[in-house]
């Protein structure tokens, strides 16, 4: 049986590249933003903050990929009511209307703090060290996914995803890229594995280069066929080698450490 999935967030770079991915693996998509869906009229467009809106969006679908929200450092108040106050509604929507899965884009970005020491890859069972009021608000994400799960059995599974574009951009993003096919690879196994309750995965590519394991990923069923490694040559004749001594090299949250809020 084919199943409807709400894609919140559809108007943005991943929500663009799944609406291609998704359909694929079997999958009727609603698709859901704040702003118009280039090319699809029938997308919805609501706010997160709205929690009727949000309600509506919900009724009906069988799981949902919620990618909606601030996707980077914001004002402490633009955080709060989208990805906070916004997530909240989406999360008692999801449990009035009686949906028992959501996959939550969480980010790097809530463990962004977490020391690059080069031994061994890091896995999910860190502490929380987010690097921005965005990252804290993933840090947020996970925990009201676990409280959810728990109390009234809406699984999750919270994927704190490296870098998702379509090549990686940077010298960091040769460890953190997530290619677009990997992701909806990702995203189908985290749809489709029985009992996960909330389980947090990192999501990145098969990178010859990476920081992070993959092991609770693959436990889901995830068996990523791309390596950012590929794209090394032309990325460092453009940006040059990493610098050792730069927060991207340090820190796993790279130089979103070093960003400040706008007032
Ligand atoms: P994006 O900023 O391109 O897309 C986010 C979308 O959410 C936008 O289309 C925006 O209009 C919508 N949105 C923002 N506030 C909203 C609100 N109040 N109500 C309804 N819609 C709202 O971000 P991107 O790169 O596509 O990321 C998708 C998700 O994945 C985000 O949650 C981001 O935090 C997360 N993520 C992305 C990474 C990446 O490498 N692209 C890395 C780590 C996490
Ligand atoms: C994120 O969480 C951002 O949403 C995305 O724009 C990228 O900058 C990514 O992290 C990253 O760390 O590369």
């Amino acid at each position: 049986m084919t199943r409807t999935i709400l894609l919140t967030g559809a108007a943005g770079g991943v929500g663009t590249l799944l609406r291609e991915l998704l359909p694929p693996y079997g999958y009727r998509l609603r698709l859901a933003d704040r702003l118009p869906v280039d090319g699809a009229e029938d997308a919805l467009v609501f706010d997160l903050r709205d929690a009727a809106a949000v309600r509506e969006a919900v009724r009906g679908v069988d799981a949902v990929v919620h990618l909606g929200g601030i996707s980077l450092e914001d004002s402490f108040a633009a955080v709060l009511g989208s990805n906070i106050e916004g997530l909240h509604h989406l999360y008692e929507a999801v449990r009035l209307e009686g949906v028992k899965r959501v996959v939550l884009a969480s980010s790097n970005h809530a463990v962004g703090f977490t020391p690059l020491t080069g031994e061994g890859l890091i896995g999910t069972d860190i502490p929380p060290r987010p690097d921005t009021f965005y990252g804290l608000s993933k840090v947020f994400g996970e925990g009201l996914a676990s409280l959810y799960a728990d109390k009234y059995g809406v699984e999750t599974v919270s994927i704190r995803i490296g870098s998702c574009f379509p090549r990686p951009r940077s010298p960091r993003m040769l460890s953190t890229w997530l290619s677009p096919a990997d992701c909806a690879r990702l995203v189908h196994a985290a749809l489709t594995a029985p009992g996960v309750g909330h389980t947090v995965v990192n999501g990145i590519s098969a990178n010859t280069r990476a920081w992070w394991s993959l092991s609770s990923a693959r436990a889901l069923g995830y068996e990523p066929q791309d390596d950012a490694e590929v794209y090394a040559a032309e990325v460092i004749a453009e940006h040059g080698e990493l610098d050792p001594e730069s927060a991207d090299a340090r820190l796993l949250g790279g130089f979103f450490t070093t960003v400040e809020p706008p007032a």
